[in-house]
């Protein structure tokens, strides 16, 4: 099997914004609503960053580079489907409904940003890699007993699927053929690991033959290539086709988080296709080159974008600061008395004068 033929990567604009593939069932308005989407997202993550380097919020991981991987999932599902997001999809829960100030929260140490409002059926941002993938077979092995018409869709990265919850949950979700669909979105990097470094296949995707589960591998930056792969994957897993596990070839364009310096690993990436075919750059070359949007468009959309992030930043900003020792609250419903007597500690300490650091 030669996997790169077995799985090309499907494409419906290239990173020149030119049409090479065949764009079916995504209206020009939809494309100028995407677009708007990703620009906003991209202003709200750049903005994240400034923030961190100001000392307004604490550590953040970017998205920036994979918010068409996201949008164009998140654009297909209905609202009664099960989401299982890791900590960089922010863009599929702003999607469906979470409002943007949420990931800045989280970066202040909010607890709010844990609680995903009640109407949108998603977990909690996971941190711990590849444990929201099993998650995500549960609930929707609960939809197929309660004959629930609904899916589930998890979000994770390249490094993910090197764990070995990655392998438990395809395999599960095969034998109990539940209709579960794994994003995984192959940003190239778990942190500062190159993807050939972490795994001896040349695609993601390939490892679904391994569970008899279908395949998918699509140009994460081209938002019209994976909304159209999910318009129809989302379909015949609702209609009971089983799992499908779907690489969204992409590339992180910023740091891991702000704690990290990519200059340190990444060398002379600056003029890889990967960046050059970042999903808004190419959006607006398709949108300028069919003239669907006017250069006024877009500055009025830019303009927006940054009304609307100013707002986030002020609401995020307008909470009252979070005590330090409430991080004891919620790692269980109840605290224990060990962590009573922690918290106490902690807050007696800080009363004293005593920094977070210790
Ligand atoms: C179980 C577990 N092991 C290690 C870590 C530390 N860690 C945080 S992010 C990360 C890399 C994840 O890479 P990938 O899955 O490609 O996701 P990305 O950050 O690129 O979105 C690691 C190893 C963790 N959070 N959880
Ligand atoms: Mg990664």
């Amino acid at each position: 099997m030669n996997p790169e033929t077995e799985f090309p990567v499907y494409r419906v604009i290239d990173q020149d914004g030119q049409l090479v593939g065949e764009r079916s069932g995504i209206t020009n308005h939809q494309l100028k609503e995407f677009y708007r989407w990703l620009v906003t997202l991209r202003t709200l993550d750049q903005r994240a960053w400034n923030l961190q380097r100001q000392g307004r919020i604490g550590t953040y991981a970017p998205f920036s580079g994979q918010e068409a991987a996201q949008i164009g999932v998140a654009a297909t599902l209905r609202p009664t489907d099960w989401i299982c997001p890791s900590y960089r999809d922010w863009p599929v829960l702003a999607y469906l409904g979470t409002p943007l100030h949420y990931p800045l929260l989280g970066s202040m140490g909010h607890p709010e940003a844990g609680h995903i409002p009640d109407e949108i059926p998603s977990l909690p941002a996971q941190v711990v890699i590849a444990a929201q993938i099993l998650h995500a077979v549960g609930l929707a092995w609960s939809a197929k007993l309660q004959r629930q018409d609904r899916i589930a869709v998890t979000f994770f990265g390249d490094g993910a699927t090197s764990q070995g919850d990655f392998h438990e949950a395809l395999n599960l979700a095969s034998v109990m053929k539940v209709p579960v669909i794994f994003v995984a979105q192959n940003n190239q990097w778990a942190i500062s690991v190159p993807v050939h470094r972490q795994m001896n296949t040349p695609t993601i995707a390939q490892r679904a033959l391994a569970y008899n589960v279908e395949g998918i591998r699509v140009d994460g930056n081209d938002i019209a290539a994976v909304y159209q792969t999910f318009m129809d994957l989302q379909k015949r897993v609702r209609e009971g086709s089983g799992p499908a596990l779907v690489e969204a070839v992409t590339y992180r364009l910023g740091a891991h988080t702000t704690a990290d310096d990519p200059t340190r690993y990444r060398i002379g990436d600056d003029d890889t296709p990967f960046r050059r075919g970042e999903p808004v750059a190419r959006l607006r070359r398709y949108l300028e080159n069919e003239h669907i949007l006017s250069p006024s468009d877009f500055e009025a959309m830019d303009q927006d974008a940054k009304i609307v992030v100013d707002k986030a930043v002020e609401t995020a900003e307008a909470y009252p600061k979070n005590p330090p020792e409430t991080i004891f609250d919620h790692v269980y419903a109840e605290l224990t008395p060990q962590l009573v007597r922690q918290r106490q500690e902690f807050a007696q300490h800080l009363s004293d004068g005593g920094d977070i650091h210790g």
